[in-house]
């Protein structure tokens, strides 16, 4: 059985899930709270940061090579990433701009969003945990914050900034979906859009997600707004219907409904 190291709330961690789970490939995910996820990412073979997949061929500690690990196991009409090298670097350039910059922005503006609400957040962020990591970060949560603040580098209206460059990117978005492109990653669901539905998790907060996720009247009043307009946006749409089309589809599913892109 392959092993998934988690911090469960992680959008990096659900576009692992979300890979995995559409090719059908077994694997038992392993929840744990920031900082103490460290001990067992290293323990098992990976770096700092999670996801890490433990694999028969070997340890992975990036999302994006856990998305082609999963390929190479996938029917070719099911795959993630395209054969053609113009379109595979299309469809890597696409997704390695979403890793790096929504996922780390989106990422930190929930943080501070979140923060503001402590029992929320850790009632959220702690679902499948071990039970002693729940009590860890519930009590010594003042001794974990300034770290998870160093880490993303938190510091005064950071926020400010990045609202403005989450929604600098669901416009590129947008502006890529402009020539009638069905998908970012082309005519079917690919890589891109994956790493899209996944990442955009942490500014439209869809009702499908690996753990669950506050609804919208949970949240305070500023989070609740910057998330409203972030599902009106065009992108926020697009990443809504990704959710709902392709959170939950496997490929025998797709394969017994005939079709070859899975969901198209
Ligand atoms: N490039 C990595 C990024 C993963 C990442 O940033 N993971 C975060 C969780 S969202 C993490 O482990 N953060 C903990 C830390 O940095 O201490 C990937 O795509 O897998």
């Amino acid at each position: 059985m392959l092993r998934l190291v988690t911090i469960p709330i992680s959008h990096y961690c659900e576009k692992a899930r979300w890979a995995l789970e559409r090719a059908e490939i077994p694997y038992r995910e392993e929840r744990h709270v920031q900082c103490v996820h460290v001990l067992y990412a290293k323990r098992a073979g990976g770096g700092l940061t999670v996801p890490v997949l433990v694999t028969p061929d070997g340890v992975l500690g990036e999302s994006e090579d856990i998305l082609h690990w999963v390929d190479a196991r996938t029917p070719p009409e099911f795959r993630l990433f395209p054969e053609d090298p113009a379109q595979l670097a299309e469809v890597e350039t696409i997704s390695r701009r979403l890793d790096a910059e929504l996922g780390p922005k989106g990422r930190r503006l929930i943080y501070v969003h979140m923060l503001q609400d402590k029992r929320l957040l850790l009632d959220v962020n702690n679902t499948g945990v071990p039970r002693w990591e729940d009590r860890f970060l519930r009590t010594g949560f003042g001794l974990v914050l300034p770290i998870v603040r160093r880490r993303l580098a938190i510091t005064p209206g950071v926020e400010v900034s990045d609202e403005q460059d989450v929604f600098r990117e669901l416009d590129w978005v947008a502006e890529l979906l402009s020539d009638g492109r069905p998908y970012l990653s082309g005519e079917r669901f690919g890589a891109a859009d994956l790493t899209f539905g996944a990442l955009s998790a942490a500014v439209v907060a869809p009702p499908d997600y690996g753990t669950p996720l506050p609804s919208l009247e949970q949240m305070r009043p500023a989070t609740r707004d910057y998330i409203a307009r972030a599902r009106e946006h065009r992108a926020g749409q697009f990443a809504l219907l990704l959710v709902e089309r392709h959170r939950r589809e496997t490929i025998s599913a797709a394969t017994a409904s005939g079709r070859s892109s899975a969901g198209r």
